[in-house]
C-alpha cells in the first residue's frame, strides 16, 4: 500500500516537473507568512517535538518527508489535514493551552505545542 502510493506520487511528479528538474527540491516557502516557529516533519517525527509560543503566534508546518502526514490536535481544535511531501501549513494559535497533536496517518507520531498567554515570559 505505502509502496504503491509512493510509486504513484513519483510518477505524478515526473509528469509535472519542468525540464531541467534535478531531483528533490527544498519545499518552496516563498508564499508563507512570517511565523514564530517552523516545525519540520521529517523521518516520521515533528521537529522540534515540543515548542512554546505565545497566543497570537503563527506556526508553520513543513512536510519534509517523502510520506504524507497531518498535524491534528487531540482536542480537534486544529487539523492540517493531509500534507503531501513538500506541502506547508500555517496556523495561528489564539488560545493559551497545551496542545497535544499527532499524525492521523501514523498515530504514533506525537508532539506538543504550548501556547502561553500573549506577552508572558517563557
Ligand atoms: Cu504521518
Amino acid at each position: 500500500m505505502q509502496r504503491h502510493f509512493f510509486a504513484a506520487g513519483a510518477l505524478a511528479a515526473a509528469l509535472t516537473m519542468p525540464a531541467g528538474y534535478a531531483g528533490a527540491a527544498e519545499p518552496s516557502t516563498a508564499h508563507l507568512l512570517p511565523s514564530a516557529v517552523t516545525i519540520h516533519i521529517k523521518d516520521f517525527k515533528y521537529r522540534p517535538n515540543q515548542v512554546t509560543i505565545h497566543a497570537g503566534d503563527r506556526v508553520t508546518f513543513i512536510n519534509d518527508d517523502s510520506e504524507a502526514h497531518t498535524a491534528t490536535s487531540d482536542d480537534t481544535s486544529f487539523d492540517s489535514e493531509g500534507l503531501d511531501s513538500g506541502d506547508t501549513w500555517q496556523h495561528v494559535f489564539a488560545k493559551p493551552g497545551t496542545y497535544r497533536y499527532f499524525c492521523e496517518l501514523h498515530p504514533y507520531m506525537k508532539a506538543t505545542l504550548v501556547v502561553l498567554p500573549a506577552g508572558a515570559p517563557r
